[in-house]
C-alpha cells in the first residue's frame, strides 16, 4: 500500500504508474487513506494538483454515452491534449449500454501515450464509490489535461459526479420523454450541456431538441439559473462532437478567466467531504466533531493545505462504528 508512486513518472503518463495511482484511489485497506493523502500532498507541492479540466458524461443507459466519450476524447486528442478516460460501471444497471473500451473501440490502433481509459464498478454502493470516484477524478486531472467520466443516471445523480466534474453533460436520445419530463418536474438537475445524441436516426432528434431549448426557457425564467447549452450529435458518425467540443473548452476559459474554478473545486470537496463523513460516522458522528460547522470548518482547512497530508476529518473524541 505505501509503495511511493513515482511522481515523474506520473507526470510523464506512464500507463502502469498511472494505473498504481487508481488503484490506490479504489484501496479501502488500512494506511491507503494516508497513502492517498500524500500523494494529492505531493502533487500540491508541485503546483500539478487538479489542474486539468474535468467534463461528467451522465445520462439513461444506452444512449450512447460511451460512444460520445470516445468521440469526445479523439477530438481532444486531434487538438493534441493527453485525455483520461473514467467509465463507472454500475454493475447493478445490467442494460443495453456497453461499458467503455469492451465495444467501443476507444483507442486508435497504434498504443497512445497521451490517452489512458479505466473502469471502475460500483457494485451498487449506495452513493457508488464515495471516495473512489473523486481520488481518482483528481488524479487523472492532475495527470491528463482533459478528464472525461462517464457515469450512468438519471433524476438525482447516484455517483454524485456533478461534484467531481466541472462541466456536466446530459445526454439523451431522441423520442425519450423522460429527460424532458424529469427536467420540468425538477427531479433532474440541470446540467451545463444537454445533448441529444443519435441525432442520424431521425427528426425525432430536431423535436427533441427544439421541445428541451423551450422547456430550459421556461426553468430558466422561473428559476433564473442559466440554461444549458442544447445541441445535437451523432456520436458514432461523429456530428456535432467539434461544436461540443468548442462548447465544453469555451467554458473552461469561461471558468478560469471568472477564476470560478478554484471555488467550484472548494465547495464540490466540502459537499463531497461531508456527505461521506456523515455516511461513515452519522449524526452521532457529527455531534462527536461538535457539529456540522466544526466539520466544515477542518474539512476546509484540510482541503487549503493540501502539502500538509492532513486527515480530512476531525478526530472523534467517542470511538463510533462505522456505518451508523
Ligand atoms: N444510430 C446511432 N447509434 C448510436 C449513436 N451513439 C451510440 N449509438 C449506439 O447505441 C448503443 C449504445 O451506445 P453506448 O455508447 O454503449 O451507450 P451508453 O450505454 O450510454 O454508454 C450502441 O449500439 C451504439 O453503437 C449514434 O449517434 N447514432
Ligand atoms: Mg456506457
Amino acid at each position: 500500500v505505501n509503495r511511493p508512486i513515482d511522481l515523474a513518472r506520473l507526470r510523464a503518463r506512464d500507463k502502469a504508474t498511472v494505473a498504481r495511482a487508481l488503484d490506490r484511489a479504489d484501496d479501502s485497506r488500512p494506511g491507503a487513506e494516508e497513502a492517498l493523502l500524500a500523494l494529492f500532498a505531493e502533487l500540491a507541492r508541485e503546483g500539478t494538483d487538479g489542474t486539468g479540466a474535468r467534463v461528467g458524461v451522465t445520462g439513461p443507459p444506452g444512449v450512447g454515452k460511451s460512444t460520445l466519450v470516445a468521440a469526445i476524447a479523439r477530438a481532444y486528442r486531434q487538438r493534441d491534449l493527453s485525455v483520461g478516460v473514467l467509465a463507472i460501471d454500475p454493475s447493478s444497471v445490467r442494460s443495453g449500454g456497453a461499458l467503455l473500451g469492451d465495444r467501443v473501440r476507444i483507442a486508435p490502433d497504434i498504443p497512445d501515450p497521451g490517452l489512458f481509459v479505466r473502469s471502475l464498478a460500483t457494485r451498487g454502493e449506495a452513493g457508488g464509490l464515495a471516495r473512489t470516484v473523486p481520488a481518482a477524478a483528481r488524479i487523472l486531472g492532475s495527470v491528463y489535461e482533459r478528464t472525461l467520466i462517464e457515469t450512468v443516471g438519471v433524476g438525482q445523480n447516484e455517483t454524485d459526479v456533478r461534484d467531481v466534474v466541472d462541466t456536466v453533460i446530459l445526454v439523451i436520445q431522441p423520442g425519450s420523454g423522460d429527460a424532458l419530463q424529469f427536467l420540468k418536474a425538477g427531479i433532474m438537475e440541470v446540467p451545463d450541456v444537454l445533448v441529444v445524441n443519435k441525432s442520424d436516426q431521425d427528426e425525432l432528434a430536431r423535436r427533441a431538441e427544439s421541445e428541451l431549448k423551450m422547456a430550459l426557457h421556461a426553468l430558466e425564467s422561473a428559476r433564473m439559473s442559466t440554461a444549458p447549452s442544447v445541441l445535437r450529435t451523432s456520436a458514432q458518425s461523429g456530428q456535432g462532437v467539434d461544436e461540443l467540443v468548442r462548447i465544453l473548452e469555451a467554458r473552461g476559459r469561461d471558468l478560469a478567466e471568472r477564476k470560478q474554478l478554484g471555488p467550484l473545486r472548494r465547495a464540490q470537496h466540502l459537499r463531497l467531504e461531508e456527505r461521506r463523513f456523515l455516511r461513515l460516522y452519522g449524526e452521532r458522528g457529527l455531534q462527536a466533531v461538535g457539529g456540522s460547522g466544526r466539520l466544515r470548518g477542518w474539512i476546509a482547512d484540510a482541503f487549503d493545505r493540501p502539502d500538509e497530508a492532513r486527515s480530512p476529518f476531525p478526530r472523534l473524541s467517542i470511538r463510533e462504528e462505522p456505518g451508523a
